[in-house]
């Protein structure tokens, strides 16, 4: 038998997306410096410039979810980072929105195959939400973590079947959008290629 596990080490070749809920950015930008700083003392190349992280930014966190399933089902990324901040205060708003984009993100990764890290914090107050993005530790740099080793990790599970990226097609999408996760959110993916 055999053990897979994901690794920190051989990084060069991952690529990432980013997506960013600008909602309560004071929190958000934090979580992506702490994202960055980690993707890059693992030997990622951050520049948005460059060829190994892409950054996508959206208005809050409810618009996370479409964009992080769009990028997935791209075929271009070894994992989707989703990074957000949910802040109940005292709007009703907090329970809508956090719980469409628990269930998006996770949508967006069984559609896709590729790991969508849940980097959305969801707290109570503005405080703990600080805590949270740096005053005690910054959650950016475990979404980070996260996303190493889901990625290379799936690259592992992948090879077990062929290519290294996302193994989706056309018609296993259309596969998976026939079980439960795709009644719920029943798009047509016919459209999305492999690259
Ligand atoms: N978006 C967030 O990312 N965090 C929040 O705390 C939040 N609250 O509480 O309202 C929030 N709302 C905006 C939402 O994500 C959408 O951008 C907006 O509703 C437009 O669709």
């Amino acid at each position: 038998m055999t053990v897979f596990e994901g690794t920190f080490t051989q990084t060069e070749s991952l690529r990432f997306a980013i997506v960013i809920g600008r909602f309560n950015d004071l929190i958000v930008n934090k979580l992506l410096a702490g994202c960055e700083d980690c993707l890059k003392r693992h030997g990622v190349d951050i520049n948005p410039h460059g060829n190994q992280v892409d950054f996508y930014w959206v208005p809050g966190s409810f618009e996370i979810p479409l964009v992080a399933r769009q990028a997935a089902l791209s075929g271009r990324y070894d994992a989707v980072i989703c990074l957000g901040a949910v802040i109940r205060g005292q709007t009703p708003h907090f329970d809508f929105v956090a719980g469409e984009v628990a269930k998006g993100i996770a949508a967006a990764a069984f559609q896709s195959g590729v790991p969508v890290i849940f980097g959305v914090v969801t707290t109570d107050t503005m405080q703990q939400a600080l805590e949270r993005a740096g005053i005690k530790s910054n959650l950016g740099w475990n979404y980070a973590m996260n996303a190493l080793e889901m990625g290379t990790l799936m690259r592992q599970v992948n090879g077990l079947g062929g290519s290294s990226y996302g193994q989706l097609t056309a018609a296993s999408a259309t596969q998976v959008l026939a079980g439960e996760v795709g009644r719920a959110i029943a798009p047509d993916v016919s459209s999305n290629q492999m690259v």
